[in-house]
């Protein structure tokens, strides 16, 4: 039976959560020493060439790292990336018991993970099973874009209590209460990057930035208009605001797409209209965005939810009806025929938020394997 300390180890998640964001392509990932019950060292991942949560751990810790325990929420790396190895670092500082929740997934750790090398020192090695269900989402963007070759897809929307993101005349400020939408602020602090569609940025001319609270960092925000609608005064083409990619193709006027080069913007143009979600998920990947968020109309989260590319949800519902069969839900698209193979979501939260109800839900997929043995 192993007795370890709960409290450091949530102590390390929270460390962990509270750099999400911040760290892609890298994890965010807490490390907290121990030494003789009181807590001597604490970090977290560092922005990407940074040091990792251990190394800024046991730093902190110093000579007090000697015969301490390190708990930390994901295995700590044995190989040279951008950073030397976190094993060596271990190793060095004496630390005589490492607790680990998630293995990790980088094809650059060995076979059996950090265990057998530490192990070799003489340092006790124990994998422990989370605090909460939930923390898998801290490691959950990580894991995605390398299993997947994609980000992780996370969808947030406001809806009234008939199940409706807006009016049939389209309009849709505001729906969610003033505390709620400050909730939105802090899951769009813990992304990547923020992603919208044309009729969208056409009819609500969004920032899509973090607003009103203490900002960890500044996400991309990424707009798909094959055709160029979006008119070139757009908020979201400031670029002094947060940096913007926009995936057109050549159907948009090349005076358009020049202007948005012009004003800095990154700007992606393809042949093919419209523009494939596999390819700009793909091109994604390859910029080492990790987790992205979607804050877009029922079009735009129809075509990721055909192509089953929604992995997490936000829905804040609000109390009122609306009404019409025109007016759009949150989820446009194909659609499905049948509900034989329906995939549900697993509920993380539900609140009540001022006066609307939040609900937190993800893929079940996410908690299956939550200690991510993947060299078994
Ligand atoms: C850890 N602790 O805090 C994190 C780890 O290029 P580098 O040197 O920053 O290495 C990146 C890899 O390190 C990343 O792909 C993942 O395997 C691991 N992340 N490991 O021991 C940490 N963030
Ligand atoms: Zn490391």
């Amino acid at each position: 039976m192993v007795n370890f300390d709960q409290q450091a180890i949530q102590q390390a998640f929270d460390l962990a959560a509270s750099v999400q964001g911040t760290t892609s392509p890298n994890p965010p990932v807490g490390a907290v020493v121990i030494r003789a019950g009181q807590v001597v060292g604490f970090g977290a991942t560092q922005p990407p060439g940074g040091p990792h949560a251990e190394r800024v751990a046991l730093a902190m810790a110093g000579a007090d790292a000697c015969g301490a325990d390190l708990y930390v929420t994901l295995e700590p790396c044995t190989f040279q990336g951008r950073t030397p190895a976190c094993t060596d670092a271990i190793i060095a500082a004496g630390i005589a018991r490492v607790y680990f929740v998630f293995r990790d997934g980088d094809p650059r750790m060995p076979p059996h993970g950090a265990q057998s090398i530490l192990t070799a020192h003489g340092i006790d090695v124990i994998q422990i099973p989370p605090p909460n269900q939930s923390d898998a989402l801290t490691i959950a963007p990580f894991r995605w874009r390398l299993q997947y070759q994609r980000p992780f897809v996370t969808l947030k929307y406001a809806m009234s209590l008939d199940g409706k993101i807006a009016t049939h005349t389209g309009v849709s400020q505001w729906i969610s209460s003033q505390q709620s939408r400050h909730i939105v602020h802090q899951i769009r602090n813990r992304v990547d990057a923020i992603i919208t569609g044309s009729g969208t940025a056409v009819r609500d001319n969004p920032q899509l930035t973090v607003r009103g609270i203490t900002a960890a960092h500044t996400p991309w925000r990424i707009l798909i208009d094959s055709h160029g609608s979006t008119p070139a005064t757009a908020r979201l083409f400031d670029i002094t605001d947060a940096p913007t990619l926009v995936f057109t193709s050549t159907a948009a006027p090349e005076s358009w797409r020049n202007a948005l080069c012009q004003a800095g913007v990154d700007v992606h143009c393809s042949s093919n209209t419209p523009i494939a979600l596999p390819d700009v998920l793909t091109h994604l990947y390859r910029l080492g965005i990790n987790h992205l968020l979607i804050e877009a109309g029922s079009g735009l989260a129809g075509v990721f939810s055909d192509h089953d590319c929604i992995d997490e949800v936000h829905a804040f519902i609000a109390p009122g009806f609306i009404g019409n069969p025109q007016a759009p839900g949150p989820i446009g698209g194909e659609g499905l025929g049948q509900l034989v193979d329906w995939q549900r979501f697993t509920i993380i939260d539900v609140q009540q938020i001022a006066s609307d109800v939040y609900i937190h839900a993800c893929r079940p997929s996410i908690f299956a394997h939550p200690h991510y043995h993947t060299k078994e």
